[in-house]
């Protein structure tokens, strides 16, 4: 077989340029996905397909919209595909945020099932796809990525029929009784049954999608990994994203990221700190972990001025109503926690509301002695693979609704719903010995080294079955590089 390229299809480009003051910047997006898959791309040769969303994208690019990147030291090729403000609206605020987002989040009663978001949805997958069979050579194999491009799939096969085509779902995939709240349900379960490999993220989303498909599909053959419809089988299996974990603990154990984290955390000046990092999403539970913080502080008065909570919380799709709604609870609740309990020289919670820069992640990981991570429901969570990875004393509370506690299940598991024991856990976390908590963190610890991005990545590409070309070609740089000039 003769090796091909990866064709990477995702929303969100690896890097964005930017204009700011002093001319254009880049910068890459915060989110898990870019995260996992640029170290993934940088260590094969290929082309990445995403939306040119930066003020500046169109600056950097050659007439077919390419460029190749990082800049620093380029090792694949960037493809922007530009959208229109009314397309950004309904396909990607609409479609893919207010309608597929809610509802593989079980909050189906905040989706808006409107008509013109689905048309959007469907021109901008139709462009994709155009755009990536420009792009594909007939060895080459096609890796789509999550919600945005659920249509992709049989677009694809149908001008493709020999190519490997897969696509990799990032979110939860819902029971059949709230995915059939989508009126489109019937296309988009088609679209992604065009796929030779579709993988999630657990087996309880793979079985969530079999089951859909058994039920609105009952010509289909299914078994509990595949589906045989029309005379094709998808495969369907569960590939636990990780975390390029050597890199993490290389960057989090360099001298200068623990000298800032030993002088914050005297700044500080408390014993113990408590940690939440996380997109300002209601999927994530930010305010059911602050009601436990408050409820924790409120019933453990001795423990007041003696520790801290430091939320992160990234803004993200702002311009959403139900976004705006649970930014201003969350932001009155850091209020009144803080009102209650605040002294001159304490703060209970430090809530940072902006993107801040990875370095800063990293120093929080290392001062962080309770990571919080208890999302309402969460596909995977890599939050909890990062802080595992860079902190070598501390201890994970997590939420049994996470995609990650199926791996992760020696953490200290909580219901995200049930304030108090979310409280007790808190009180059980900060009173916890040196050797219970190495009991609890070091099969975790194992767990990020073993299953790590790249195992990930090996498992989808041996499951798919693909010969991948390994490189960047130096004399595809040298062109598209002129071409940029
Ligand atoms: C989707 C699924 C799944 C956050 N704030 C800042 C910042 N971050 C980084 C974290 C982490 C990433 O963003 C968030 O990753 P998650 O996995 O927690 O969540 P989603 O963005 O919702 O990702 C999720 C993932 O896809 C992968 O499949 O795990 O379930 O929802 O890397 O560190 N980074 C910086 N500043 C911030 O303020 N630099």
């Amino acid at each position: 077989m003769t090796p091909g390229r990866l064709i990477v299809v995702s929303n969100r480009e690896p890097y964005i340029h930017e204009w700011n003051k002093s001319g254009i910047r880049c910068k890459m997006p915060i989110g898990g996905l870019v995260a996992a898959l640029d170290p993934v791309m940088q260590k094969t040769r290929g082309v990445w397909i995403a939306w040119g969303s930066g003020s500046a994208d169109a600056e950097m690019v050659d007439e077919k919209g390419r460029l190749l990147v990082p800049e620093d030291d380029p090792r694949y090729t960037l493809r922007r595909i530009w959208l229109s403000p009314k397309e950004v609206s309904e396909y990607y605020f609409g479609f893919a945020n207010r309608v597929i987002w809610p509802v593989c989040h079980l909050f189906q009663e905040k989706a808006r099932y409107l008509s013109e978001y689905w048309e959007t949805y469907r021109e901008v997958n139709q462009r994709f796809t155009e755009a990536t069979l420009e792009e594909t050579n007939p060895e080459d194999h096609i890796w789509i990525h999550d919600i945005h491009f659920s249509l992709m799939p049989a677009a694809l096969r149908k001008e493709l029929p020999d190519n490997d085509i897969a696509l990799f779902w990032h979110i939860p995939f819902p029971p059949w009784e709230t995915f059939s709240c989508i009126p489109w349900r019937r296309e988009i379960l088609e679209g992604l049954m065009g796929a030779d490999l579709l993988g999630f993220h657990t087996s309880s989303y793979v079985a969530n999608f079999l089951g859909s498909v058994r039920k609105e599909f009952p010509d289909a053959q299914v078994s509990h990994s595949a589906i045989r419809y029309k005379g094709r089988v998808t495969r369907v299996r569960a590939f636990p994203i990780g975390i390029d974990n050597a890199e993490y603990r290389d960057m989090g154990s360099r001298e200068s990221i623990k000298r800032r984290a030993n002088k914050l955390r005297n700044k500080m000046g408390v014993k113990q700190i408590i940690l939440g990092v996380d997109r300002l999403d209601y999927t994530k539970g930010i305010l059911n972990r602050l009601l436990a913080f408050e409820k924790f502080l409120e019933s453990h008065p001795k423990y007041l001025g003696k520790l801290s909570f430091i939320q992160v919380a990234s803004p993200t799709r702002s311009s959403i109503n139900e976004y705006k709604e649970m930014k201003r609870q969350i932001e009155e609740t850091v209020g009144r926690v803080n009102g209650k309990f605040q002294r001159p020289q304490w703060t209970p919670i430090i809530y940072i509301n902006r993107q801040i820069p990875s370095d800063e992640i990293l120093m929080l990981y290392r001062i962080a002695d309770v990571a919080m991570v208890t999302p309402i429901i969460d596909g995977m969570n890599l939050v909890a693979k990062e802080y595992v990875s860079v902190n070598d004393n501390g201890i994970l509370i997590l939420s049994e609704f996470a995609g990650a506690s199926e791996e992760m299940d020696t953490a200290i598991i909580v219901n995200p719903y049930d304030i108090d024991s979310m409280a007790n856990a808190l009180e059980r976390a900060l009173s916890m010995s040196i050797e219970e908590k190495n009991r609890i963190m070091q099969p975790l610890r194992e767990l990020v080294v073993e299953h790590d991005i790249f195992w990930w990545l090996d498992a989808f590409i041996e499951e798919w079955g693909i010969d991948l070309e390994i490189g960047v070609n130096d004399e595809e740089k040298h062109t598209i590089q002129k071409k940029a000039q």
